[in-house]
């Protein structure tokens, strides 16, 4: 049949503690596009993405996570998922169309890393700033964008911590049926972190060892080296806290810097890794080669990164 199931990460919805600021650099700084505002929020996408927004930005007066969206293939998928979730027993809401700017009806339900999730079916569809007709592509459309912003095509992945690792993958593997791609084990075999997906990518969602409910950080895409290395020069440029890189990922093999918005929360920018089939065989990173699962250039890992979540 159809494809179904969890499609890809749809958005990110965080608190921010000074809005305007925020939104002057996922702006200015990062290039997404505002695509609507309301009384405390701003909804941000990237120029490449065709759905209402990929990220949210909360006032309130902490930094945050308020959830994690994620896009089903088809309206089915969410009766099939709360049941699914219901018979895990965690209780599911559910909201209707209109009570969630830019889409239809959607399910949510917290998770065992303690995380609220939503899944959704219908997001209102805004496009690309790309011009799609099948015309001998312009210079920039093919997405060589003129950079004084770092413009990422799309969002890519998110990292969330839990207490339990281990048992909060194995929610997202059997409840909601993301694969695992690979893993990082302590010592005695428990997971310390776990790379998931379901877009045929090294990961959708991540978990690393930490307090439930955080987020480590979302994560844009890059299309190739070269823009993470402009993205280095942008962000230097702009002043902005790098927290690591430009480097790589030994897990997933992906190009990456780390760094942090003005109000503290960290964003990665990311390209390369494989292309992983379902019949990926997980790949197992061990606690003694961390340093190079991480970050493979350096071999070891930094105490702030290790440290500072949301
Ligand atoms: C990634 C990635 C941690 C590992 C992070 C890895 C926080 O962000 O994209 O593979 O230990
Ligand atoms: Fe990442």
């Amino acid at each position: 049949g159809p494809p179904r199931g969890i499609l890809r990460l749809g958005h990110v919805d965080v608190t921010v503690t000074d809005i305007d600021l925020a939104t002057a650099y996922y702006t200015g700084v990062m290039g997404m596009e505002v695509t609507a505002r309301t009384e405390d929020s701003v909804y941000l996408k990237c120029w490449d993405e065709e759905d209402h927004h990929s990220l949210r930005l909360r006032y309130a007066s902490r930094v945050g996570m308020d959830l994690m969206s994620f896009k089903v293939h088809h309206e089915d998928d969410l009766a099939d998922l709360e049941k699914k979730v219901s018979r895990f027993g965690f209780p599911v809401e559910r909201l209707s169309r209109g009570e969630t700017l830019g889409q239809g009806e959607s399910i949510r339900f917290s998770t065992p890393s303690g995380h609220v999730m939503e899944l959704v079916a219908d997001v209102e569809k805004v496009g690309t700033s790309r011009r799609r007709e099948p015309l001998a592509p312009e210079p920039s459309d093919l997405g060589r964008m003129v950079r004084d912003q770092i413009a990422p095509p799309r969002m890519d992945h998110m990292l969330i911590t839990a207490e339990e690792v281990g048992d909060s993958t194995q929610f997202f593997m059997d409840v909601l049926g993301f694969r695992i791609t690979e893993q990082l084990l302590d010592g005695n075999g428990h997971q310390l972190g776990t790379w998931l997906e379901r877009s045929h990518s090294p990961h959708d969602l991540a978990i690393v060892h930490g307090t439930n409910g955080g987020l480590h950080h979302f994560a844009y895409w890059l299309d190739e080296w070269d823009d993470v290395r402009d993205a280095a020069d942008i962000l230097a440029y702009n002043g902005i806290q790098l927290d690591v890189g430009p480097t790589r990922h030994g897990i997933t093999r992906g190009s990456t810097i780390y760094f942090f918005d003005p109000l503290g929360t960290r964003n990665e920018v990311f390209t390369g890794g494989y292309r992983p089939d379902p019949d990926f065989p997980t790949l197992t990173w061990t606690e003694d080669n961390i340093g190079r699962a991480i970050f493979y250039y350096e071999g070891e890992l930094n105490d702030r990164f290790m440290k500072v979540h949301t």
